[in-house]
């Protein structure tokens, strides 16, 4: 199988990006997709699955991917109540394999899911992107939480989700005695309880790397570097554990080397995150187009490591910048349409050009 093109999508009423116009993209088959309204540790039922593929499938897509189905703050902390939430999310993948999904994305990152500090920082040519202002992310975690919240103008998202930022200081204090051993100990006992219904379910689990790559707020981050991808994937020895490799997640840290990642880790990348980042001297960091360029992230040297490893997962451009009428409140933070596509049209013009060159050799 090559490598299949896919684009992520919030659902109906949920994103103001339709799925005929997703159509027009070329080189897209796979439809990124999850039940926006489920709370981690809920049940994901046949029915609201099907109504939701059927919908993909209409409009000519495959629902190949799902991102996220998130796991339950009591699993990561090791709560004893932990088992009935591994239990549900257990039938949620016993639920989604029948329609073909292949791969589940997730993440174990505590309390917050990505993190930025600005979500419409001016580029410099018109447009503006996600923004990591290093300062600023000292101060009150509730403040950051509160402006993302309010900057994402009533659309929900994974991670996100207002009845559980609405909890901060009961979330803080149980993960008070979490230290990163703990955690990681917690991502073991997980995942050694998923993977025998992955193998039957055929379904990959696919951990996103932590966003940042560090410890914010006091709290321990796993997924940051080449060595904690190399201890991950030795825990648990399965070729259904595997990562979504997020270029922009690790690049925030710019001495992760996206490129050499790949090639030693291929076969167990099942979903690739193409973003660029553009790094300022004092730590700030800003999203930047997809062109290898306009930043500092290596987006050829990575795409050529997918390449020369006859890569053959799901692969969709991350983020991209707000171009032209998508302003605050128009637009999903990282989630336009214009940006997103156009670095579709970047990766598979490097993609197309490879594919000729090793044809004619
Ligand atoms: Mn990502």
């Amino acid at each position: 199988m090559p490598m299949q093109m896919s684009f992520r999508w919030y659902g109906e009423g949920n994103d103001k990006i339709k799925l005929s116009d997703i159509r027009q993209i070329p080189g897209v088959s796979t439809i990124v997709w999850a039940l926006h309204n489920k709370l981690p540790g809920e049940v994901w039922e046949p029915a609201e699955i099907e109504a939701e593929v059927n919908k993909i499938r209409a409009a000519g897509f495959n629902a190949d991917v799902v991102e996220s189905v998130n796991v339950h703050d009591d699993i990561k902390i090791g709560l004893p109540t932990r088992d009935k939430h591994i239990d549900a999310y257990i039938q949620t993948i016993r639920n989604l394999a029948p329609f073909g999904v292949k791969v589940i994305c997730y993440n174990f990152m505590p309390v917050f899911d990505w993190t930025r500090t600005d979500l419409f920082h001016p580029v410099g040519d018109g447009s503006t992107a996600l923004f990591y202002e290093a300062g600023m992310i000292q101060d009150d975690p509730k403040a950051m939480a509160n402006y993302i919240l309010e900057n994402l103008h009533g659309l929900t998202f994974p991670g996100w989700e207002p009845e559980r930022m609405a909890r901060l200081d009961e979330l803080f204090a149980a993960y008070k005695d979490v230290t990163k051993e703990k955690l990681w100990e917690n991502f073991k006992y997980f995942l050694e309880r998923l993977m025998p219904v992955c193998h039957e379910c055929d379904i990959k689990m696919a951990v996103h790397m932590d966003d940042p790559p560090w410890d914010i707020f006091g709290l321990p981050r796993l997924m940051v570097d080449e060595e904690s991808i190399d201890h991950l994937l030795k825990m648990v020895d399965d070729p259904y554990n595997c990562l979504t490799l997020c270029s922009g997640s690790l690049n925030a840290n710019p001495k992760n080397n996206v490129a050499a990642i790949v090639r030693k880790h291929c076969d167990r990348i099942a979903f690739a995150h193409i973003r660029n980042i553009k790094h300022f001297p004092n730590g700030d960091f800003s999203e930047a187009s997809h062109r290898d360029c306009d930043g500092e992230t290596g987006i050829l040297d990575i795409l050529r490591a997918y390449h020369d490893c006859g890569f053959e997962g799901y692969i969709r451009p991350d983020h991209g910048r707000h171009l032209w009428d998508e302003t605050p409140g128009n637009v999903r933070p990282g989630y336009g349409l214009y940006d997103r596509a156009l670095g579709i049209m970047y990766m598979l013009g490097a993609w197309d050009l490879m594919d000729k060159q090793a044809a004619e050799k």
